[in-house]
């Protein structure tokens, strides 16, 4: 193969762009961003923890704790329960981390660490229907079969997390076996994961094998060191959990930095917000000065999943712009123009800016 018909082979089919590759982080490049579905294989992936090994003969679904009667499924068991589909956006908390002033600490994500996907699995509610739960029960802890060491304290630890009993948000997660209408890839989790449609990504726990009803709360390190909002790296006492996604929207196109042509033009992007549905995405062309609404274009446009607008922009003059967009929710939240800054780097919702030049004289064409 020549080395020409390899890189047409290259910008073709785009991969997945490595942050870190021990354990496995990669990130959604920016064309993957045009499908209001994203493709399985190139959908991020965040790992804390070595890859874990699955024994399909062994595997099962463990519920116990503050419950009478503890219980193991089989996958054969949740493939048979009823099941329910829904799309559900996932964003990795720390997206956009990388475009922090000043950097925060963390994997330097661009736009990328976010994809939307159609899971489908049995309604956590439907397999909680079958416990007696305690009174005394206040927490719902989710195990990923995954552990290892973590560099700040000694011991090995499994990615785990929990979810409050007392709320509604219960009755809107699934066990997913299905991710696009195909059984969960393994580095998503299979078996089954948990799909917490409005969370950002840590609270959707992959390779679960066990839920433990708990009467404390559950102070694990994914859940007490990471994911809680700091101003400063060694001060948790007035730590803040991260939960769910803020209100929050991209450019996809133009990219920064993009020389583009004075004529006329689709500016094309994502807006996003939790449970929340997107009211209004509004552009500025000068910098946040003035602002205009886009128009909303997905395809479906719900609670949980992100939507798709766009903006005709007729560009005459040469020149450098700044395209900045921010959106506004059904709650009443309006994206910042900047986030709060936190030690961690987490939920940057800044609005989003792209640097593009319009040249005046033509590019010199490229042989
Ligand atoms: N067991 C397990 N579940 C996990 C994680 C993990 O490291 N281990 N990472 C979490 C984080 S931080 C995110 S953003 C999402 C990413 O899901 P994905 O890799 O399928 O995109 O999984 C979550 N679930
Ligand atoms: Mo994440």
């Amino acid at each position: 193969m020549s080395e020409f018909t390899q890189l047409e082979t290259r910008l073709d089919r785009p991969g997945l762009i490595p942050r870190q590759l021990q354990p496995e982080n990669l990130e959604s490049p920016l064309n993957t961003l045009f499908s209001w579905q994203t493709p399985t294989d190139l959908f991020y992936l965040r790992n804390h923890l070595p890859y874990p090994t699955i024994d399909m003969d062994t595997w099962n679904l463990q519920i116990d704790g503050e419950v009478a009667g503890s219980k193991s499924y089989s996958y054969d068991d949740l493939y048979n329960m009823p099941h329910v589909s829904k799309f559900v956006t996932i964003e990795c908390s720390g997206n956009k981390r990388g475009l922090l002033e000043p950097p925060a600490l963390g994997e330097q994500w661009n736009i990328g660490a976010i994809g939307n996907a159609k899971w489908t699995g049995v309604p956590l509610s439907y397999l909680l229907d079958q416990f007696e739960i305690s009174a005394l029960a206040r927490e719902v802890v989710f195990k990923g079969c995954d552990y290892g060491s973590r560099p700040d304290m000694p011991g090995q630890f499994h990615f785990e997390r929990s979810l409050p009993l007392d709320s509604n948000l219960l009755d809107e997660c699934i066990i997913a076996l299905w991710m696009n209408d195909e059984p969960l890839p393994y580095k998503h989790g299979y078996p089954a994961r948990l799909i917490v449609p409005g969370w950002y990504g840590m609270a959707h726990v992959k390779w679960l094998n066990k839920l433990t009803f708990t009467q404390d709360k559950f102070r694990g390190p994914f859940q007490a060191i990471d994911y809680v909002y700091i101003d400063n790296e060694d001060d948790f006492s007035k730590a803040v959990p991260v939960t769910e996604i803020k209100v929050n929207s991209i450019i996809t196109w133009p990219a920064k930095g993009e020389v583009i042509k004075p004529g006329v033009h689709t500016i094309r992007g994502i807006a996003w917000a939790g449970k929340a549905r997107i009211t209004e995405v509004e552009i500025s062309l000068d910098n946040g000065i003035s602002w205009s609404n886009a128009r909303l274009t997905s395809p479906e446009h719900s609670s949980y999943t992100w939507t798709f607008w766009e903006y005709t922009w007729t560009v005459s003059f040469p020149g450098h712009y700044f395209l900045t967009v921010r959106a506004k929710d059904s709650f009443g939240d309006v994206q910042p123009k900047q986030a709060r800054w936190n030690a961690k780097g987490y939920a940057n919702n800044s609005h989003h800016r792209v640097e593009v030049t319009v040249p005046g004289i033509p590019a010199p064409s490229l042989q």
